[in-house]
Parts: structure tokens; sequence; C-alpha cells
């Protein structure tokens, strides 16, 4: 049966704004200051985050779309059928319905997705689409532990999709980690199904988040707000402004909040102080080699079984399975 969107298990997890407030004083402490980036996922930042997904120059979405249409059928091949599919932090679900459409028999779709707007209307659509498929939703970070619901029939695997390049925002030791819980959870004979953007020319990574528009350093700066709604500081989003530049050292791109003059601003109880130039570290968006990848996979136990590039090569959807692992 399918589930109804009412349904929705809240997991409740994203910090009340008391905590909210102790981690941003936090990261304000640190030296250099940094914010983590979740904090860019308001309402406005997710529909700005939409907005930035389709600027002519953030190649990635665009890359990864082109790249499932040409090879869903393929894709859906190597998991094969009866697949419980999971899909991590799902949002809107776009890239789902292509797998979807090529998937035989999937005995359940499990959308995670920690932000309910989005997830009760990603079920609605997809139910509407996809009767046949079991819509089991899960209201949660996916970074923690899940309590996957019961499937409605027994799997032949289970299948953690991961699109986006998401993989990106955490750095390599994060990464890591997210890779082995993944593994345990998608048990000894799933597989996740991941898409990871890949090294290219700097000008083209630097201008994927320095759009002409403006889109990314408004999406940047909205973390601002939105950190001053949840604790009542008082930035002022006109004394700082947005830096994305690849570190090629790292293979990522950072992204900076910078302050534009020396300024103090409360947080609490706190009055920061800022330096003219002064930069707060607010994003990583690691990119990766085919053969970085495979390395990163290894440390978390798992292997690559399947890469598959979009035309321009620009960006892969990769298709991981425990390492050993024969069937
Ligand atoms: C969600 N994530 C993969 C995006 C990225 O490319 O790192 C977030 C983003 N930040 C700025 N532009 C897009």
């Amino acid at each position: 049966m399918n589930s109804q969107v009412a349904d929705l298990r809240d997991d409740d997890r994203r910090p009340p704004d008391n905590l909210v407030l102790e981690i941003v004083q936090r990261g304000l402490r640190a030296s250099p200051k940094r914010l983590p980036s979740w904090l860019f996922y308001d309402e406005r930042g997710s529909h700005l985050f939409e907005q930035i997904c389709e600027q002519p120059e953030y190649y990635l979405t665009r890359c990864e779309i082109a790249l499932m249409q040409s090879h869903g059928a393929q894709i859906a091949q190597a998991l094969g059928p009866d697949v419980r599919l999971v899909e991590y932090g799902s949002g809107h679900a776009i890239k789902t319905d292509i797998l979807l459409q090529h998937l035989a028999a999937p005995v359940a779709y499990v959308p995670v997705e920690i932000s309910p707007e989005p997830l009760r209307q990603s079920v609605q659509r997809l139910t509407a689409r996809f009767p046949q498929v079991p819509v089991q939703p899960l209201c949660a970070d996916f970074t923690k532990g899940l309590r996957l619901p019961v499937s409605p029939r027994g799997a032949r695997r289970t299948v953690i999709y991961f699109p986006g390049s998401t993989i990106g925002n955490f750095d390599a030791a994060e990464a890591a980690t997210l890779l082995r819980k993944m593994r345990g959870e998608m048990g000894e004979s799933g597989g996740i199904l991941i898409g990871v953007d890949l090294k290219k020319d700097v000008v083209l990574l630097e201008a994927a988040y320095n759009d002409a528009a403006g889109v990314t350093a408004e999406f940047t700066l909205n973390m601002l707000a939105h950190v001053n709604r949840a604790t009542g500081s008082d930035f002022n989003l006109g004394r700082f402004r947005h830096r994305a530049r690849y570190n090629p050292m790292a293979g990522r791109i950072e992204t900076h909040i910078v302050s534009t003059a020396e300024q103090s601003v409360s947080v609490g109880r706190q009055l920061v102080r800022f330096r003219e130039g002064e930069a707060m570290q607010v994003e990583y968006s690691c990119k990766y080699s085919l053969e970085d990848f495979a390395a990163l996979a290894h440390r978390a136990g798992l292997e690559v079984r399947n890469v598959w590039l979009d035309p321009e090569e620009m960006f892969s959807v990769q298709y991981l399975v425990r390492a050993g692992a024969t069937s």
C-alpha cells in the first residue's frame, strides 16, 4: 500500500533555535571562523538553491540529468529487479523520476529528507506518477543512523541513491564516515548509487559557484539572514560578501563569507569582532578524479562497480558495492 502523505515519520532532529545559537557561537569563536553549511537551507535558502540549479554556469544539475537520461536503462540494469530504493536528502526528487521509470519492479521508494514540505510534495508527485511503487517517506537527517521502514515485500537489495554531488559537501573524513554508514544500512547485497562531481578546468569550477546573476552570492549571504532570525544576532548583510574559490591542493571549492569592514556583531551575549577582509568558512564542495573517488570508497570498505559519465564528461554517477561482493 502506498503510504499516505500524512504518515511522514518525523525524527525531529533539526536543532532547536537555542542549539543553533550555541553552534553559531562556537563556530564564531573558532579560528578561522566557520559556520555549518546546513544553515544555508531555510525556506528562502532552499528556494535559492533551486534557482542555482537553473543557472547556466551551474553545470552539475544539467549534466547529471543528461547522464541519467542517456544511461538510465543501463543504470537500472546494473541495480537489477526488486530493489528497495532509499534516497538520501531527496528534496524534490527530480532525478528519481528517471530512475523509477527504468527500475524493474521496485519494492519500495524511501525518500529521506529533513524538510517536511519538499518531502510531502515529492511523495504526492511520485505516488501519482508511479502508483505501482510503494512510497515510504522518512523525515529525518540522513547523516544520522536511520530506522528504515519495513518493506511491503522482500527486496533483492537495498540501493541508497545519493545524487547531486552532495557527498562533495563533506570533507574526506566525514565523507568516508558517511559512506561507511551507508554500507551498514544497505546490507551485504546492497549498493550505493551516487552522483560525484569531477575535477575540471578551474575557470568552469569557479564560474559554477560565482554565477553572473548573483544567485549563489545571495544564497551564501542568506545564511546570515537565517542566523539572525534563528539566534537574534544582528549581522548586517550589506557589510559582508560571498567568495568562492577553488583550492587545487585540497581539490575543492571553498566558500567564504567575507567581512567588507572592521565591525562587531552581537550573537546572543557574544560580541564577535571581524577585521576588514576576514573570511568565515561556510562550505566545501569537493571535486574528485575517478581515482580519488575509488580510493575514498575503498576507505569505507566499498568498491566502484560502474561509472557513468555525461556526454561532456563533467559529472559522474557511480555504483558502489561492498568490497569483494560477488553478486
Ligand atoms: C548541494 N551541493 C551539492 C551544492 C554544491 O555544489 O556544493 C551546494 C551549492 N553551494 C553553492 N552552490 C551550490
